[in-house]
C-alpha cells in the first residue's frame, strides 16, 4: 500500500486530535489512535473523555471525564499546536457530547472532523450511555464532516436493519438527514457479505461502495477507532474524504491481517506491520 509522506526530521509532521477513551487493555480507544498516528508519521494530539478499565475480556468499569476537564483539554491544544483534522471516539455521556460540540462550535477551527459514534465495545459492553443518542444526532452530526458507523450503532441511531445492499442505502440517507457532510456506513458486521466486506460512503448525492477482502480473525478489537484514525491522517494530509476511506480501508486490512492474539479474549489490529521486519 502507498502510505502517506513523512514530514522531513526537525519538521513538525501533520496533527490530529483525537477525542476518545483510554482501553486499559491497549487495543483499542486512545490507544488504537496513538499507534496508528505514529506509526503514519502523524502527531496525536489528545483529549481524553473517559478512561475504561478493562481486558480482552470485557469492559470492568467506565470512569467519564468531567465535561469541562475534555474542552479545557481541547482548547489547550487547539489554541497552541493545531490541528489539521479530528476524531471523536467513546464520548461516553451525552454532557460530554454536547460539551465538545459548544468547544467546536466555540473554536470554529475549521479542519476535517471525522466522528466514530462508538456505543459499544465488541462484547457488548456500554461505552455510551442511551440517553446520548440524542446528543450525538443533534449537537455532534451537524458538526462532522464524517460520521463512521457500524451495523449496530446504525441500528441504535436510524433504526435501519442493514441486510443487504438496499438497507445499507437506506440507513446512509437516513443518517446524512441527520447533517454530517458525508455517512460512511460500514459493512463489516453485515451477513450477506461472506468473502468482501463492503463499506458504503455517501455525500448526499453519491454512493460508492468501499471492499476489501474480509479477514476472519477473533483477534479485530478497535478495529473501528484504526480505520476513523487513519481516514482523520489522511484528512489532515489534505486528502479527499473518498480517497482518505480507500486509504484507511487497506490500512485497517492489513492491520486484521496483522493482528494477534493477547489475553483471554479479543486481540487487537496491529499497525506494527508497518515495522516489516
Ligand atoms: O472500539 C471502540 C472503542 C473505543 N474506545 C474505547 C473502547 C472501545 C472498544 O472496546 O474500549 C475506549
Amino acid at each position: 500500500m502507498q502510505f502517506l509522506p513523512l514530514a522531513p526530521p526537525g519538521q513538525a509532521p501533520r496533527r490530529v486530535l483525537t477525542i476518545a477513551g483510554s482501553d486499559s487493555g491497549g487495543g483499542a480507544g486512545i490507544q488504537a489512535d496513538l499507534r496508528t498516528a505514529a506509526l503514519l508519521g502523524v502527531h496525536a494530539l489528545v483529549a481524553v473523555s473517559a478512561v475504561t478499565a478493562q481486558n480482552t475480556v470485557g469492559v470492568h468499569a467506565v470512569h467519564p471525564i468531567p465535561p469541562s476537564m475534555v474542552s479545557r483539554q481541547i482548547d489547550a491544544v487547539l489554541t497552541d499546536i493545531g490541528a489539521q483534522a479530528a476524531k471523536t471516539g467513546m464520548l461516553a455521556a451525552p454532557e460530554i457530547i454536547e460539551e465538545v460540540a459548544a468547544t467546536w462550535r466555540r473554536l470554529d477551527p475549521s479542519i476535517p472532523l471525522v466522528v466514530d459514534p462508538v456505543c459499544a465495545s465488541m462484547h457488548g459492553d456500554p461505552l455510551l450511555v442511551p440517553e446520548a443518542l440524542d446528543s450525538l444526532r443533534r449537537q455532534l452530526f451537524p458538526l462532522a464532516t464524517l460520521i463512521t458507523p457500524n451495523l449496530d450503532e446504525v441500528r441504535l441511531l436510524v433504526g435501519v436493519d442493514v441486510v443487504d445492499a438496499d438497507s445499507q442505502r437506506a440507513a446512509a440517507t437516513a443518517l446524512h438527514a441527520l447533517g454530517p457532510r458525508w455517512v460512511l456506513v460500514k459493512g463489516g458486521h453485515l451477513r450477506s457479505a461472506t468473502t468482501a466486506s463492503p463499506d458504503l460512503l455517501y455525500d448526499g448525492e453519491r454512493f460508492s461502495e468501499f471492499s476489501a477482502e474480509r479477514i476472519d480473525t477473533g483477534d479485530d478489537h478497535g478495529g473501528g477507532d484504526t480505520l476513523a484514525a487513519a481516514i482523520a491522517a489522511a484528512l489532515a494530509h489534505g486528502h479527499t474524504v473518498p480517497d482518505a476511506v480507500a486509504f484507511a480501508k487497506s490500512w485497517v486490512t492489513e492491520c486484521l491481517r496483522a493482528a494477534y492474539p493477547l489475553g483471554h479474549g479479543h486481540g487487537p489490529v496491529s499497525p506494527l506491520f508497518r515495522l516489516a521486519r
